[in-house]
């Protein structure tokens, strides 16, 4: 049912076998270029890139704006560490925070140490603003939550690939179910809550859509018991789900706000942290960093990723190119898909099938049919192509998949 790989893809994943930790189990096969919507492997073969990244190549692969910002700064200045000023910094501070309205913003690099930063800084505004004693923050997370890897982003997880074998785990954090908004309410009575962090949908859960009206609902409730409310939009930010940000599908403004992934079109690790002057000065010189966040290359880097956003109008893209992808899918009908669901290009179809490796399978006859994506969860399939897509290219990756299908059911 598959095609073998080359003998140049299996050397390759040899020696990744052989040298690197065993933590992934990737698809076989191996990348050399990318371009756009499209990545090529080492024989040359053409692919769909219906993953992006996980959402951080929005932009396309080697978006040449991004590239060429990339290239001019890395051949001026790449980093100074925090101890001097650089001369990118003020001006990538100043850009973003026009860009997504918010009086100040923290920059870091990784996605996992955005949602550190933001917890640091809803413990410390606790403490300092709303008179939770010292120690005693509580942090409020939704189940089937992900934003990484560390150690207080296991001890959140309800997934136990993601916790068991790592404790013990960070304290103050507590679990409440996704869109129920019954049981938020209880928890955030709780006086020591000092914040709700969640995403508007849950990506690595499996492209979880809430209720409409829950972000909104989320918003006045945090509003109403004094808890900051922090939106981790890594995954579904940056126009990726048909709008700046997924929040602004509802009135729901995020206290704190944190960015990563696509900031960068996918060239390097870039997160950022937005809040206004109440939370975000409520840390000190001494008190948070890294060595590389805001690092002149990243800055320059940044401001390119976040002006192609607009200047190609790729929210609206993702908005198009997302019905028009559902729509399709649904029309084919297969009883192989037991769900469609997304919004913009951030989509997730469920496999509807007795052999528990059929989403695996089904991905590796797309891979053989020049498309790649990957199961999450075993049966469900990410559709997350990058934004710039068009309708034609659309119709022929739903091609791809309805061919895919035909031949996953034999
Ligand atoms: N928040 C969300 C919603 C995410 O999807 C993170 C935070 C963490 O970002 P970093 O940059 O620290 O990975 C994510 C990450 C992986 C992997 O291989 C990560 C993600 C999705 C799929 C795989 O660790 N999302």
């Amino acid at each position: 049912m598959f095609q073998e790989i080359s003998s140049l893809s299996a050397a390759y994943i040899h020696i990744e076998e052989q040298f690197g930790a065993h933590n992934y189990h990737p698809l076989p096969v191996v990348l050399e270029r990318g371009a756009g919507v499209y990545l090529y492997d080492v024989d040359g073969k053409q692919y769909y890139d219906f993953l992006s990244g996980y959402s951080a190549v929005n932009q396309g692969h080697c978006h040449p704006v991004i590239i060429k910002a990339l290239t001019d700064q890395a051949q001026k200045l790449t980093l100074t560490s925090r101890a001097f000023h650089n001369n990118l910094l003020g001006t990538y501070e100043q850009y973003i925070t026009n860009y997504f309205g918010y009086e100040k913003v923290l920059p870091m690099n990784t996605g996992v140490e955005g949602g550190e930063t933001a917890i640091k800084l809803a413990r410390k505004w606790a403490y300092m603003h709303k008179g939770v004693p010292e120690n005693k923050a509580k942090i409020i997370f939704a189940e089937g939550n992900f934003w990484g890897r560390t150690l207080a982003a296991i001890s959140s997880s309800t997934d136990p690939s993601s916790y068991r074998g790592f404790g013990p785990y960070m304290p103050g954090f507590e679990l409440v179910p996704y869109n129920d908004l019954i049981a938020l309410e209880k928890q955030l009575q709780d006086a020591n809550v000092a914040a709700f962090m969640v995403e508007p949908i849950q990506g690595e859960a499996g492209v979880v859509v809430p209720d409409d009206g829950y972000l909104s609902a989320v918003r006045r409730l945090c509003t109403k018991y004094n808890v900051l409310f922090i939106a981790d939009e890594i995954q579904t930010g940056l126009c990726r789900t048909g709008k700046l940000l997924a929040c602004d599908y509802e009135d729901a403004r995020p206290d704190i706000l944190i960015l990563g992934k696509a900031l960068s079109g996918g060239t390097m690790p870039i997160a950022a942290v937005l809040a206004d002057d109440e939370v975000m000065l409520c840390i000190k010189p001494g008190e948070h960093g890294s060595t590389y966040g805001g690092n002149p290359l990243a800055c320059a880097v940044a401001m390119a990723a976040l002006q192609v956003l607009k200047d190609e109008e790729m929210a609206e893209n993702a908005t198009k190119m997302g019905e028009l992808l559902r729509s399709e899918l649904t029309k084919l009908n297969s009883p192989l898909i037991s769900t469609i669901r997304g919004k913009g290009l951030l989509n997730a179809i469920v496999i509807n099938h007795e052999n528990p490796e059929a989403a695996w399978d089904l991905c590796l006859i797309l891979r053989d049919n020049g498309l790649l994506a990957k199961p999450t969860h075993g049966d469900k399939i990410r559709f997350a192509p990058p934004l710039t897509i068009t309708s034609d290219q659309i119709l022929e990756c739903v091609g791809i998949i309805q061919k895919s299908l035909q031949i996953l059911q034999g």
